[in-house]
């Protein structure tokens, strides 16, 4: 896809610094299952944790497209601290600064853009992954605070977060219309961290337990109405799946690369592998549908640019990019043979990194529902 210069040119700086500075810990983050915490704060530094905030809450000013671009080019290098930026902007960010009054935007958006917090979306539960609405987590009132009560799984930076935005139910027989967003913020009595997640993938990102008990939170804490916060949720999974669906790419597209590398230089009966047709039927078979993931992803990230509902072409983003960014990594195993599988090579790496696309923040069965619910009505 042509961008405009302007695009360009952001591509062209995010690229440098992905491939300078991120592309270099990548292998390490992930053997140590280290979180990048001097790249956070790098990237902090750059603007990069509220790309699609306004300036005046700290953030760069610019638009989703460029925050889609952003996540991708990371991702291409370093698929734990894409997640990190997708997670933090999409997930910890977002809510904040969409469903926020100005007294919580100052309180928490603002830290959060510049990188002093680090921020969390407690969605999951153990018994409500897919169904979101079937969240058991609770929320009482009593004089002027909620008690929460539950636990949430398979949160990524949990244990690092220090502003969390969640779901608890006021009435669970009310279905979605008795949830409601919240924040807590790390240290509030009641409120702690079950186990970190010992991942397949994307080892250098946190996955933690979140637990609740008898947690008193101040009612300044709802964030928007009572009862609308299966909507926030929603609204927020919609944009958040335009930057996993970027990421998704991103991390197909390091596949790419690294074959594009690989067989530049391996040599088969005395022949470049290049000359390969098989490989050759490989590289093009990938970077059509690479292409064609970029085109769903930067569409989707221009739709909700310009304020045109982009549900479908999120979820089609997310479906589709993950779909071949999965086949890319795999390609990419068979043509690296055993050398593939070492840890010699990136591309073991982004396999076990892409596989979790296909799952977090809705696996590819629920893209398909929401896809075929737009196109069918319900
Ligand atoms: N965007 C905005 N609003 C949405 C929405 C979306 N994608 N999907 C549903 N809604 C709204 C509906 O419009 C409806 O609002 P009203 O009550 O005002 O009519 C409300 O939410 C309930 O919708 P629905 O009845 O369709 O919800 P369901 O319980 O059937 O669930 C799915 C819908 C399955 C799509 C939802 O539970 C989901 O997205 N699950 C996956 C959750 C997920 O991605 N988890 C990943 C972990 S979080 S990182």
């Amino acid at each position: 896809m042509i961008l405009s210069k302007r695009y360009q040119e952001f591509q062209d700086w995010v690229r440098q610094f992905a491939r300078k500075e991120v592309a270099p810990r990548a292998k390490e983050l992930d053997k140590k299952e280290e979180f990048p915490r001097d790249l956070v704060k790098r990237m902090a530094e750059l603007k990069m944790l509220g790309i699609f905030i306004p300036e005046e809450y700290g953030g760069a000013g610019l638009d989703t497209l460029c925050y889609a671009i952003a996540v991708e080019e990371v991702g291409r290098v370093c698929g734990s601290t894409g997640i990190f930026l997708a997670a933090h902007s999409s997930l910890g960010v977002f809510p904040i600064y969409h469903a926020g009054d100005e007294k919580q935007k100052s309180r928490w958006l603002i830290p959060l853009v510049k990188g002093e917090k680090i921020g969390s979306f407690g969605l999951t539960e153990p018994n409500a992954g897919s169904d979101a609405a079937a969240t058991r987590t609770t929320a009482r009132l009593e004089g002027d605070f909620y008690v929460i009560n539950g636990i949430k799984r398979f949160i990524t930076s949990g244990s690092i977060a220090d502003i969390i935005v969640f779901t608890a139910t006021q009435d669970p027989s009310k279905g979605h219309r008795g949830i409601s967003a919240f924040v807590v913020e790390k240290g509030t009595r009641g409120f702690s961290y079950g186990r970190n997640e010992d991942k397949l993938g994307l080892r250098g990102s946190i996955t933690s337990e979140l637990i609740f008990e008898d947690c008193r939170i101040p009612k300044e804490n709802l964030l928007g109405k009572e009862g609308e916060g299966f909507k926030v949720f929603m609204d927020t999974l919609d944009g958040g799946r335009i930057s996993i669906g970027a990421l998704a790419l991103g991390i197909g597209e390091g596949a790419l690369d690294a074959i594009i590398n690989f067989v530049q230089q391996a040599q088969e009966s005395g022949q470049p592998l290049k000359k390969n047709q098989w490989i050759q039927s490989m590289v093009a078979e990938i970077a059509t549908e690479l292409e064609s993931a970029r085109l769903l992803v930067y569409q989707a990230a221009q739709l909700k640019d310009v304020g045109i509902p982009f549900i479908k072409e999120s979820a089609m983003a997310k479906y589709y990019a993950s779909k071949v960014g999965m086949k890319a990594t795999s390609i990419a195993l068979e043509i690296f043979g055993a050398d593939g599988l070492t840890d010699e090579y990136p591309v073991e790496r982004f396999m076990r990194d892409e596989k979790l696309m296909e799952i977090g923040e809705g696996t590819s069965e629920i893209q398909k529902i929401v896809i075929a619910r737009q196109i069918l009505g319900k």
